[in-house]
């Protein structure tokens, strides 16, 4: 079962529900999804039970799983492969990369807002003035406003490795721009994952109707506990509608792979399900 966020075609307003296998129901009284991040943990998983009738899920659109004043954060060079990426593009500054891979700090950054993430049926950008640029598969944790772990979903951080390679100090226009964030397809509830350190996750990229690129990893590679990574978020502010936080990437195309307009990029991780966006050069369509 899944937390979903969606749109019915005949309907303006976004509603948010619970999708077993090809159905969507609606939760009754439940307006938005930062609503259920104002309850405990314990009591979210009787909330979800309280639903109206079911319509097929091919015929809603799928809306980024996030909303309110839910923001994105994203951890960066939580996995060794991430470290040994941007050691290598960045020359000149490469040790911020590995001190903070060892250092007791992790490194959180902020990612966007909760109405610029692109959902799994909406598009994500490249920056006009990037060279080199990559979609980050992750699996993204979603913390209730007490700081508790309710959720798991996907998020795609897409990167320009050439503006973050040139200075470190780069990092926000290189992770924060038109279409960086991609989020979905819906919200996997904790109860339902028995492993989060076991997942498999692949991506996989897709140019002009054929494969140009593909990688598996695994959430057992991770060099952080999610806790802690939680305890850092929560530890300098409040988050009053909870947080999505994702946990950093394991796969990074390596040169000379960079992505194209047009490109499609599918991240499936166990247990959640697969998030698919195409990828164009630009401000995406809002
Ligand atoms: O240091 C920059 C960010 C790294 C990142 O996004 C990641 O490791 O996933
Ligand atoms: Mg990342």
């Amino acid at each position: 079962m899944n937390i979903v966020r969606y749109r019915r075609r005949e309907l303006p307003e976004p509603l948010v529900g619970v999708r077993s296998g090809d159905e969507v129901a609606a939760l009754t009284g439940v307006g938005s999804l930062h609503e259920l991040w104002a309850l405990p943990a314990a009591q979210l998983r009787d909330r979800l039970t309280d639903v109206g009738a079911s319509v097929v899920l091919d015929d809603v659109e799928l809306l980024a799983p996030v909303d309110g004043r839910t923001e994105v954060w994203a951890c960066g060079v939580t996995y060794e492969t991430s470290r040994q990426a941007r050691i290598e593009e960045s020359e000149r500054s490469a040790d911020v990369y590995a001190l903070v891979y060892d250092a007791e700090r992790p490194e959180l950054f902020f990612k966007s807002v909760g109405w610029r993430v692109s959902g799994p049926q909406q598009q994500l950008g490249i920056r006009e003035d990037s060279t080199v640029d990559v979609p980050e598969p992750e699996l993204a944790l979603v913390i209730n406003r007490f700081g508790e772990i309710v959720g798991y979903t996907i998020c795609n951080d897409m990167s320009s490795r050439s503006i973050e390679g040139e200075n470190p100090l780069y990092v926000p226009q290189a992770k924060i721009y038109s279409g960086a964030c991609g989020l979905g397809p819906w919200i996997t509830p904790v109860w339902e994952i028995a492993d989060p350190y076991q997942l498999q996750i692949t991506l996989t990229i897709d140019r002009d109707d054929a494969q140009c690129w593909h990688g598996q990893t695994s959430t057992s590679l991770l060099h952080r506990r999610f806790d802690d990574l939680v305890s850092y978020l929560m530890r300098g502010d409040v988050h009053p509608d909870g947080a999505v936080l994702s946990t950093g990437t394991c796969l990074v195309p390596p040169p000379p792979f960079t992505l194209a307009d047009g490109d499609v990029v599918s991240i499936a991780i166990e247990g959640i399900g697969t998030l698919r966006n195409r990828v164009v050069r630009g401000h995406v369509r809002a």
